[in-house]
């Protein structure tokens, strides 16, 4: 058996694939790809692993399986035994497919219209900070001669030139964020261990990757509240489960850190506000609706 793993240390894609190894106790051979800073997913060799250009790629015996959600269901079906059940047969159903594609990284997605998408769609301020890393025209150049999402070529090269985020941008993935965690919190009212219930499934994987971006996007006080009481027992659970530190924490870059702390200082995401507003709006129009009933 041989595993070889591309990703980014904050990358939220490789992020749920790394924790899925770990839920399955299995070890990989690790190549970092540096991703808006240096443009290490648009060489050939990359492209020739994962044709879309993006990360992560799992390389198993010679076999490249890119996306995370195929990574997962590959190690689940060649594993069947090891670690946790990803993708329990028992939970074959709508309901299950409904959440997963709500918690994944889907590229074909308009970004904010699932937790997932908005999860990358928060992160923007850091991408920029990642793009002007490099000069305006290594990037023009790489990404209009080398990556395969043409859509996506634009959106980079205008971040880029901005040099930041348009706000309009910003808040409306604040908005999403908010939208979408009372989702969440109305999903866990079902009051079991995880997304799925008393069952640890690969919705679980996306949401410890998701969560942490919540978290390392200075909008944690979202767990801390007794608002939103499911959801922080959630992030207690899954943030305490060794998978958390050896799919995510162990493999930090360190790259975002010391921008994160030049856009935030001490404090909490600009935005943060702004989520409480709209998180208190749709709590209290969810109570009004439920005394109505
Ligand atoms: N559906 C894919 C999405 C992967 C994805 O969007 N990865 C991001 C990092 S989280 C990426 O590679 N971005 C680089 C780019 O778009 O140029 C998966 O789940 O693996």
């Amino acid at each position: 058996m041989s595993l070889e793993l591309y990703g980014y240390g904050e990358s939220v894609a490789s992020n749920m694939a790394r924790v899925a190894l770990s839920e399955k106790n299995l070890a990989f051979k690790y190549n970092l790809i540096y991703l808006e800073s240096r443009g290490d997913h648009l060489t050939k060799e990359y492209k020739k692993l994962n044709p879309k250009n993006l990360v992560p790629t799992l390389v198993d015996d010679e076999l490249p399986i890119p996306d995370s959600v195929n990574i997962m269901r590959h190690i689940d079906v060649k594993y069947p035994d090891q670690g946790e059940e990803l993708f329990p047969s028992s939970l074959n159903n709508d309901a299950f497919d409904d959440l997963l594609n709500f918690v994944t990284l889907d590229e074909s997605k308009e970004l904010g219209d699932t937790l997932g998408t908005t999860a990358g769609g928060i992160s923007a301020p850091l991408l920029v900070k990642m793009l002007c890393k490099r000069s305006i025209f290594s990037v023009i150049w790489d990404y209009s001669t080398k990556h395969s999402i043409k859509k996506r070529v634009p959106i980079f090269i205008l971040l880029r030139i901005l040099g930041k985020p348009p706000k309009s941008l910003n808040k409306k993935m604040t908005l999403m964020l908010a939208k979408h965690l009372v989702t969440i919190e109305s999903v866990l009212s079902h009051q079991g261990e995880f997304m799925m219930g008393d069952k640890y499934t690969a919705i679980d994987c996306c949401m410890t990757s998701l969560l942490h971006r919540v978290q390392e996007m200075r909008f944690g006080s979202v767990f801390e509240s007794n608002k939103l009481p499911y959801l922080k027992k959630y992030w207690e659970t899954i943030s305490n489960r060794n998978s958390y530190q050896e799919g995510i924490l162990d493999y930090v870059t360190g790259e975002w850190e010391p921008e994160i702390n030049k856009l935030y200082g001490d404090g909490a995401n600009t935005y943060n506000n702004l989520l409480w507003e709209e998180l208190n709006r749709l709590l209290k129009e969810k109570e009004n609706v439920t005394t109505n009933m």
